[in-house]
Formats: structure tokens, sequence, C-alpha cells
């Protein structure tokens, strides 16, 4: 009786080791990760952990099918009348065959619930030099609004190499601002600002969709996120600034034709 209590404590011990390598990477992950994120991108960041699942699944799915042939080529019947073998298993080889796979499955996914949740705390934390730009959603339609009274329906311009937040709020019902390429998504809502936040590096143009059905034509929500050389940008820039302040002057000049107004007005009386 001793013995056997023994005995299932070493196997105790045995099933908790694949567990301790996981804590261990988990703990690196999050101290000396943490600072710069190992340099990642929160893109390439979700395209490494996407990368280690897959792996991590293959890997433990190769072994699977591997063990299950293994066992059904050893204990399959020998001859055409006979049946296979199923051998008694002792009480710790049951243990065992229970325990460390489940084992090296919850290792697993301990580690991988760490990374995530760094990824998950990485894409909350908005870099303090990110350019910010107001969205407002409605049905359907997106409005990019940069400030200084530039803003543009349905194409967000943005210069390549900085990161770039949102803040998002909707006009109407819950829409989601999903970005693609860069994997990043995030409720619109009413009375509620929400924000996300992405690092555009390459120059080109992607697209922009709704990812919360918000009426008849949440299919044609969408739009462009287009990536300019900073050049470009500041050109763009330059031109919408201009086209506003063009606007505004010939505002201008409206509403001092209007302030003559009264005169008309006293006419009439
Ligand atoms: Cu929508």
């Amino acid at each position: 009786m001793r013995n056997k209590s023994l005995l299932l404590k070493a196997w105790g011990l045995l099933v908790a080791l694949p567990l301790l390598p996981s804590l261990v990477f988990a703990f690196q992950s999050t101290t000396a990760r943490r600072a710069s994120y190992g340099g990642l991108t929160p893109q390439a960041h979700w395209e490494e952990l996407w990368t280690e699942v897959m792996w991590d699944i293959t890997i433990i799915g190769g072994v699977y099918i591997l063990v299950a042939l293994v066992f059904f080529f050893a204990f399959k019947a020998k001859s055409k009348d006979g049946v296979g073998a199923s051998p008694k298993l002792s009480l710790q080889a049951v243990i065992g065959w229970v325990m460390i796979p489940s084992m090296l499955f919850l290792g697993d996914d301990l580690f991988l619930y760490v990374k995530a949740y760094e990824l998950h705390t990485q894409m909350r934390e908005v870099p303090a030099n990110a350019q910010e730009i107001k969205v407002t959603a409605s049905m359907w339609n997106w409005n990019y609004d940069y400030g200084d009274g530039v803003d543009a329906d349905n194409e967000l311009r943005v210069p390549v190499g900085k990161p770039v937040v949102l803040r998002m709020i909707s006009e109407d019902v819950i829409h989601s601002h999903y970005l693609d390429k860069y994997h990043v998504s995030e409720d619109v809502m009413p009375g509620r600002i929400t924000w996300e936040w992405f690092m555009p590096d390459k120059i080109g143009k992607t697209v922009i969709t709704c990812r919360e059905y918000c009426g008849p034509n949440h299919s044609k929500m969408f739009g462009k996120l287009i990536v300019l050389s900073q050049k470009d940008y500041d050109a763009w820039m330059a031109e919408e600034l201009a086209a506003v302040m063009d606007k505004n002057t010939s505002s201008q000049q409206v509403a001092s034709i209007t302030t003559g107004a009264p005169l008309s007005i006293k006419a009439v009386q």
C-alpha cells in the first residue's frame, strides 16, 4: 500500500513536468519580452502566435495519429477469424495514459494563453507617438476626421511607419471597424468612444470592412486603407488643408454678404 502511494506520487510528479517548461516560458514571455514585445508590431505578433498555434496542433495531432496507428497494428487480430488483443492496463499505466497527454495539452494551452494575453495587452496600449484620427460610423459610411476641417468618407489615408490610433463613435447602431491586413477590429458604438491602433508598415491599399451586422446595407459598408509615403501623405494633407482654407474664405465672403442683410430687411419693414 505504501509503495503504491509512493508510486502514485512519482506519477504525479511526472505528469506535472510538462507544465514546468511552459511556466518558465510564460514567465520569460511576460517579463523579458513585455517591454518591447520583442520589437514586434501587433500585426507581426498576431501572425507569430497564429503560426505557433498551427505548429502546435499539427505536431500534437501528428503524434496522436502515429500512436493510434502503432496501436492499431500492434493489437489488431492476427488471423482472419481472430480477435484483437486488449491488454489489461495497470492503475499506473491508466493514470499515465490519461494524465500525460492531458498535461501536455494543458501546458501548451497555458503557454499560448500567456502569449495571447500579451498580444491583447499590446493591442490595448497605444504608443505615445500615435497619430489620432477620429472615426464616425453611420449606416453605411465611415467618416475619417483628421482635425483642422480635413475629413474623408470611406478612405483612410495614413503615412507609412507611424502608429495610428482611431478614436471611434457611431451615430446610429453598433458597427465594427475591421482592418483585415492588420488583424484589428473593434466595435463602434453610439454614446461610447472605442479605439484601435495599428502600425501601417507597408505602402499600398487594403480593405476596411464593417464586422458587425448593422442593417440591410452592412455588406456594402467597406472602405479603403491607403498607406502612403510620408512625402505623399504630406502633399495630400497640404492639398486638403488648402481646400478647407478656400472653403472657409468663400463662406466668410458669403457671411459678410449676409451681414449686409439688415438693410434689406429694414427696407421690407
Ligand atoms: Cu456596419
